[in-house]
């Protein structure tokens, strides 16, 4: 697991994933910039999937991004933590794993999914999101590198925060 700051939309790996919304049809943040980046066909098969559930992800052609696929994850809405947040943000993990092991790929980038518009606190989330990862790498080794894509300082402080608590554990 690799901590970067910056843009999600300019990496060479094979997939990145999405922080979309459950129409699948884009928004601002990270799905904004990912769709702008990949242009218009995007969009275009987007429209095919039907939307996607909260928890759940689903998979497209990445057209005119480095990546060659988009996965594309719908994170839960902060609530106050009650309401199966953390359940649902620790399935956006393990499901865009299994999928991006069902294509393939090998290197694969996160935006910290619900950390903007969503609402969900960054120092959790970011701890849901080393630890759900750290699981699933224990179980599969066809994935080589997990990035974990950071807008800015602050995020970037709370993923090493939870990356120095996991390995203390
Ligand atoms: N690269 C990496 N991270 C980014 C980028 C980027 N280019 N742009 C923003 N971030 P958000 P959410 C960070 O709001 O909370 C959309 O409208 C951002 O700083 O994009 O899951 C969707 O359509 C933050 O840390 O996603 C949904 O309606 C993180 O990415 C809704 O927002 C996630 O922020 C999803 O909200």
């Amino acid at each position: 697991m690799h901590l970067i700051i910056g843009d999600i939309t300019t990496l060479p790996v094979d997939a990145i994933v999405n922080a979309a919304n459950t129409t699948l049809l884009g928004g601002g943040g990270v799905d904004g910039a990912i769709h702008r980046a990949a242009g218009p066909e995007l969009l275009e098969e987007c429209k095919q999937l039907n939307g996607c559930s909260t928890g759940q992800a689903k998979i497209t052609k990445g057209y005119r991004l480095q990546a060659k696929y988009v996965i594309h994850t719908v994170g839960p809405v902060w609530r106050g933590g009650g309401k199966g947040e953390p359940k649902l943000l620790a399935s956006c993990y393990d499901t865009s794993l299994k999928l991006a092991v069902e294509h393939g790929v090998k290197t694969i980038a996160f935006p910290a999914i619900s950390c903007g518009v969503y609402g969900y606190p960054v120092s959790q989330a970011a701890m849901i999101a080393v630890k759900e990862t750290a699981n699933f790498l224990e179980l599969n080794e066809a994935i080589e590198k997990v990035h974990f894509v950071c807008f800015d300082e602050t995020v970037y402080e709370a993923y090493e925060r939870a990356i120095d608590s996991l390995n203390h554990e």
